[in-house]
């Protein structure tokens, strides 16, 4: 067994800060560990509204805390996100995510990142990035 936490994972390489502004995530469980998918524990920062598609990933996505909402661009519809709301990227779905008071996230990513995954152009991970190394 393995055994975490998020307090100290956060003193590691295993928290990124997005370039963009946007987000902070502390990746508590990776490719490394070998389960199939990584789990995160993301921060999207009051008033980020930006885009994604996880062209290579499936991602879920749980709010614990915070407010804000989600919009499916193939379709426009916008859901809000509230703490207990999980969206589920299950079609790869392009869509923008706004914060309107911080939001604590847990995230799920099939395959698993690496570690020092941010996003493209696209806003989407590469397959073979980095791993951390502790
Ligand atoms: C909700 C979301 O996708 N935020 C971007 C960061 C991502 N969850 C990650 O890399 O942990």
């Amino acid at each position: 067994m393995i055994v975490r936490t998020l307090q100290e994972a956060e003193k590691t390489a295993r928290r990124i800060v997005s370039p963009d502004g946007n987000w902070e995530s502390t990746r508590l469980l990776l490719k490394d560990d070998k389960m199939g998918f990584s789990f995160h524990i993301t921060t999207i920062y009051q008033g980020a509204d930006f885009q994604m598609h996880y062209q290579n990933h499936l991602e879920s996505v749980y709010c614990i805390a915070g407010e804000g909402e989600v919009e499916t661009l193939a379709d426009g519809k916008i859901q809000r996100i509230t703490p207990g709301t999980l969206y589920i990227l299950d079609k790869h779905d392009q869509h923008i995510l706004r914060a309107f008071k911080e939001m604590k996230m847990a995230c799920v990513f099939n395959p698993p990142l690496s570690g020092k995954e941010v996003h493209n152009a696209e806003g989407a991970y590469e397959l073979d990035a980095e791993s951390i190394a502790e």
